[in-house]
């Protein structure tokens, strides 16, 4: 095809090739959530119905999409992990970002019926996207442990918050105010002295957050299936140190 005297505008995009033999991750997070929980009346601190459509529209992302090995994902956020050796388009970064976050938003809306019901989806919402690369399984297991440990921070201070307001009567204020300076072991306490609550027995799902791996599953011949697990970031069984995804 003879080229236009336009084609030189090619010449101003730019070069966003991810690094070769890098795990590429894209972490996805929802766009101001903590409106969008209020307006849907989200149970606090976790909505089942909310953590199950995120799971869901993660496991549409990697059901569509190429090279995705595992996923994780807590409270509105879901990262997502390409295989060093993937050669999807090109390695570009935006191209991989932009189609995890459009098929992911689109999941969301489309699934919402499945969880939340007749409850209407009041607005659009929104989704931002990160690409992060990681060099070695090392960096890419501390990497999912620094996503599981925000999780479990979060979802102790949440659950403890919640139980002296729900159960303990207390206000925002005074509930916020009884746990200014505790450490990880007096919320624990807090839990078990005063409201007969072991953390430990709290849902997996809340506490840890959903990993999606693929598995083998074997009937005439092997297919592949998406399985939801909560586990920890420790016994993803394909991240041992010596394995390459
Ligand atoms: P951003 O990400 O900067 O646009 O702003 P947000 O508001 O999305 O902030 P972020 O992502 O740091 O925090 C997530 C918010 O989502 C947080 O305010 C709590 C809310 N959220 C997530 N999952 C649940 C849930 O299961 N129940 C309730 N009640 N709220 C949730
Ligand atoms: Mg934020
Ligand atoms: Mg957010
Ligand atoms: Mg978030
Ligand atoms: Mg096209």
């Amino acid at each position: 095809m003879a080229k236009s005297k336009f084609e030189y505008v090619r010449s101003f995009e730019t070069d966003d090739t991810c690094l070769r033999n890098c795990y590429i991750v894209v972490r996805l997070d929802g766009r101001n959530f903590h409106k969008f929980a209020e307006q849907h009346q989200f149970a606090k601190p976790n909505d089942d119905r909310a953590l199950g459509l995120m799971s869901r529209s993660a496991r549409s992302v990697i059901e569509e999409l190429e090279d995705i090995t595992i996923a994780y994902g807590q409270s509105d956020e879901f990262s997502f992990v390409f295989k060093r050796t993937t050669t999807w388009f090109k390695r570009r970064a935006s191209k991989l970002m932009t189609h995890v976050a459009s098929q992911f938003s689109s999941s969301y809306v489309f699934y919402w019926k499945e969880f939340f019901g007749e409850q209407p989806l009041l607005y659009p919402p929104g989704f931002d996207g990160r690409v992060v690369l990681y060099p070695t399984n090392h960096n890419l297991r501390d990497y999912l442990s620094w996503r599981q440990a925000d999780c479990h921070i979060n979802n102790l201070y949440n659950t403890v918050f919640w139980t002296l307001i729900q159960k303990g009567g207390l206000t925002t204020t005074q509930a916020e105010d009884r746990l200014k300076g505790t450490l990880a072991s007096d919320k624990n306490e807090i839990l078990f002295s005063e409201f007969d609550t072991n953390y430990n027995n709290e849902s997996a799902v809340h506490r840890k957050g959903t990993t999606l791996i693929w598995e083998k599953v074997r009937y005439s011949g092997v297919i592949k299936s998406a399985q939801f697990l909560q586990i920890s970031v420790e016994d993803i069984p394909s991240m041992c140190p010596t394995s390459s995804v």
